[in-house]
């Protein structure tokens, strides 16, 4: 089937709606801010109390520049409210997690997608507008639509077969982009594309998303927009797995493979990302899964990058091991335990793994630290001011958080799997 475009007609904001934003994480809280900044009012529900109580109180509880401020203001403003109640609404957006199985069939979960659906469904009232957002295998924009259309028998909802079709609830599915550490600079900017189960509701969607960014808007099928995303975050995970296939080639053959990237970067049309200790995170590990499920058979480069990606952290304890083993008097230091530099998020995070594996296999060798390690709930780590770190005699670089990255290289054995001091 060819790819669906739709005209975006939307050329100004619509006027202030009631949106309820259902899941207030990592991508659902920014965008109710932003929404309630732009001067829509919105409620974010929540399940979890802690998250709702805090939001209303305008405090924060995820790291993420300048959001804390902009809770403050649209808080205050009573812009925005949190609740563990669906309210009532003219427009739902969708940010709820979609993890997968790792029972070896790599599954995506969409249970919480349906529990959202389910909370929407009772509230839901005609000319209202759903948008999912989550990362989402392609078809699950339709199997939330058959849910809804089961039961709300009174409502009419989109028929995959006519898109033309006159409906009482318009259906998108819209991914999120952002990049967590620039995720309201992004939300104001990125382009946005909105696969509409119908062209009007894609249209509809638009005008919304236009009050949130200045980027350009690209109207779609809610099944290609859902594929979209998901070629995204494997395009970015086959990228990565090269430059971390190339450290492990660069380790074998005796080269700096921080030495190498730099000066094959200067080509016009090289590119080449950063090896680490891994990917992590819930989205680049995660997504290209969906994928391989779908079509295991095709998917070979996809599903080699996702295993070269998830084998690294063993090349990195077994470097270390060997240090460790060697100098049977040493200890090693892990700096940086987040999934990336500069966030506070530890979620699939493959420095956490490797500090959590050579704590189990070396007690009492191994401190860690991290500028937001009171947020771990693992108690089996030493955790450590960066002062006492540097004491030790093997210095393995994991996060290059920014506070790293200006220290001068260590004395001692340095490990620097996440290119700390390149
Ligand atoms: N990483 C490397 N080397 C690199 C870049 C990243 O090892 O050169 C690692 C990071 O350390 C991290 C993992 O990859 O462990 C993922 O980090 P990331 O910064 O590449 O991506 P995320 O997970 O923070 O955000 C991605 C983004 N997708 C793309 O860039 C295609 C973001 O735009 C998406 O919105 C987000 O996934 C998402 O929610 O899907």
């Amino acid at each position: 089937m060819a790819l669906t475009v739709y005209s975006d007609p939307a050329g100004t904001a619509p006027a202030p709606q009631r949106i309820a934003v259902v899941g207030l994480g990592y991508i659902g809280l920014p965008t109710a801010a932003a929404l309630a900044q732009a001067g829509h009012q919105v409620v974010g529900v929540d399940v979890n109390p802690s998250v709702v109580a805090s939001v209303n109180a305008g405090e924060c509880h995820i790291v993420e520049p300048g959001l804390h401020e902009l809770l403050k203001v649209v808080v205050a403003g009573g812009k925005l409210l949190a609740s563990q109640e669906m309210p009532a609404a003219q427009a739902y957006l969708i940010a709820v997690p979609t993890p997968v199985s790792h029972d070896g069939r790599f599954a995506p979960d969409l249970s919480y997608v349906f529990a959202a659906t389910d909370m929407i469904a009772p509230r839901l009232e005609r000319g209202a507008l759903i948008v999912l957002e989550s990362t989402c295998p392609v078809g699950a924009t339709r199997q939330m639509i058959s849910r809804l259309a089961q039961a709300r028998p009174d409502l009419s909802f989109p028929d995959p077969a006519s898109p033309d079709g006159e409906v009482d609830v318009d259906i998108v599915y819209s991914p999120e982009r952002v990049i967590p550490g620039r995720t309201l600079q992004e939300l104001s900017t990125n382009a946005r594309v909105l696969g509409g189960a119908t062209q009007s509701a894609a249209q509809r969607a638009a005008r919304l998303y236009r009050s949130l960014t200045s980027g350009e808007l690209l109207l779609t099928d809610d099944r290609s927009a859902e594929m979209v995303k998901l070629v995204e975050n494997a395009f970015r995970d086959v990228n990565i797995a090269f430059a971390n296939e190339l450290s492990l080639i660069c380790d074998r053959i005796g080269l700096n493979v921080w030495d190498l990237i730099s000066l094959a970067n200067h080509h016009p049309r090289v590119n080449i990302l950063r090896p680490g200790p891994g990917v992590g995170g819930h989205c680049i590990a995660i997504d290209p899964w969906f994928i391989v499920a779908e079509a295991p058979e095709e998917a070979r480069l996809i599903r080699a990058a996702r295993e070269i990606n998830d084998g690294k952290p063993d090349f990195v304890v077994n470097k270390i091991r060997t240090h460790l083993l060697a100098n049977p008097e040493s200890t090693a230091a892990c700096l940086g335990l987040a999934f990336k530099p500069d966030v506070d998020d530890f979620r699939e995070s493959p420095a956490l793994l490797i500090a959590e594996r050579l704590t189990r296999e070396f007690p009492g060798r191994i401190v860690c630290c991290d500028p937001h390690a009171a947020l771990i709930e693992d108690h089996a780590l030493t955790v450590v001011e960066l002062d006492q770190a540097l004491d030790c005699s093997i210095i393995v670089g994991l996060v290059a958080h920014d506070e790293y990255r200006r220290l001068p290289p260590p004395h001692g054995i340095i490990v620097d799997a996440g290119g700390l001091w390149t």
